[in-house]
Parts: structure tokens; sequence; C-alpha cells
């Protein structure tokens, strides 16, 4: 439980409500990661390239009653060979989107495999997870209620907070609901670390 330590410093050096938050996108090449990043960032639709390392943004975000909160993304390249960096994104990571290209059914169960990965890592102990079924707007998208199945969400176990939400990055379609649930999911996860570091006490 290394980093739940190192998170548990920066978490307790900042006020309850932090207005800054460190978010990892990951997922499979061309789920749409970077589609995502960029719908948030300019609100427009940018036409990408595959991404070779990762890009950065910080991006305002207006969330209903916490007022603007700034979400620091990070998005790194899905291609398998670039895979074994994810962990190192994850450190200290106040949350997780996991994007998965709701078309691609033939590789529903590769993301399924890197989607439990990342959450049984040490680093990502109990940290969100926001799995974004993305690509909602193509005819044959596979359901929500399917994703979750073939995902086996079920079995990300009690400790992993996650949220389903379809989206269609490039008009923009449910990001920002889904960001809004992750951030309640920090929340919670902060009022936790709080209580059992009280009670430690
Ligand atoms: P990645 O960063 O996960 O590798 P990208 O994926 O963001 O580069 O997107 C891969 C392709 O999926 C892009 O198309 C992009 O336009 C498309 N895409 C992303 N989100 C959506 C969506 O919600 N709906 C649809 N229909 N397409 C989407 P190209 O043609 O450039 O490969
Ligand atoms: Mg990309």
């Amino acid at each position: 439980m290394g980093i739940v330590n190192s998170n548990q410093t920066s978490i307790f050096s900042n006020p309850p409500f932090c207005k800054s938050l460190h978010i990892v996108i990951l997922g499979l090449d061309s789920a749409g990661k970077t589609t995502v990043l960029y719908r948030l960032q300019f609100n427009e639709f940018v036409n990408t390239v595959p991404t070779k390392g990762f890009n950065t943004e910080k991006v305002k975000v207006a969330l209903g009653s916490s007022g603007s909160v700034t979400f620091h993304f990070w998005d790194v390249g899905g291609q398998e060979k670039l895979r074994p960096l994810w962990k190192s994104y994850t450190r200290c990571s106040d949350g997780i989107v996991f994007v998965v290209d709701s078309v691609d059914a033939e590789r529903m169960d590769e993301a399924k495999i890197e989607l439990h990965k990342i959450a049984r890592l040490s680093e990502t102990h109990d940290v969100p997870i926001l799995i974004v079924a993305n690509k909602q707007d193509m005819r044959h998208a596979i359901s929500l209620a399917d994703i979750e199945k073939v995902l086996a969400l079920g079995e990300l176990g009690a400790s992993t907070p996650w949220h389903l939400q379809a989206t269609c990055a490039i008009i923009g379609d449910g990001l920002q609901e889904g960001l809004e649930k992750l951030y309640d999911l920090i929340l919670k996860r902060r009022k936790m670390l709080r209580q059992q570091k009280k009670k430690l006490m």
C-alpha cells in the first residue's frame, strides 16, 4: 500500500476539497483517449495521430456546486509496447479514466485484461476509475449493460470505486457527466482516507 501513503501525504496536505486533480487517461490504442483529452481542452473535435509517448493538459472544468476544478490529465499511449509505462503514470493519481472503444468487440477481452491489471496494481489500490464506453455514436456500438459484463466490472473488487459512462468523444457527449461522477468518487475516497487517518490518531 506504499502509494496509498504517498497519496495520503498529498491529500492531507491539501484542503479537503482540493481544486486540482491528477488524472491518467488509459486504454487500448485507438479507443479515443486523445480525442477525449482535446474535446475537454478545446471543446472541439481535434484530429488525432497515434500517441507515441503522452499528451498532458490542464483543463478547468465547471462542476455544478463544486465550482471550477482543474484536472491535470495525462493521456498515455495505448499501444502494447507503451503499456508498461502506464504504471509510472498512475503513481500518485487521484483518478483514472479508462477509455474503451465500444465498437471493437474483438479487443474487448484485451481491454478487460488491461483494466483489471491496472486496478490490481498496488499503486492504484482504491483509486477511482471512470470507465468511458466511447464511440457510442456508432451503429454497432456494444450497449453499456453488455460492456459492463464483458469487462467484468463487478469483479473489480470492493476497494475499486468505478463508474461506467457512455460517451461520444468527437462531439463530447457524456464527458461532463463522467467527470462529475469521477469527481464525486474522488471526494468520497478523500473523506474515507481522512476518517481512517483520524481513527489512527
Ligand atoms: P487513442 O488516443 O486512444 O489512440 P484517438 O485514440 O483519440 O487517436 O482516436 C482514434 C480514432 O477514433 C480517431 O479516428 C478518432 O477520431 C476516433 N474517435 C474517437 N472518439 C470517437 C467517438 O466517440 N466516435 C467516433 N465515431 N470516433 C471516435 P481516426 O479516423 O483519426 O483514426
Ligand atoms: Mg492517443
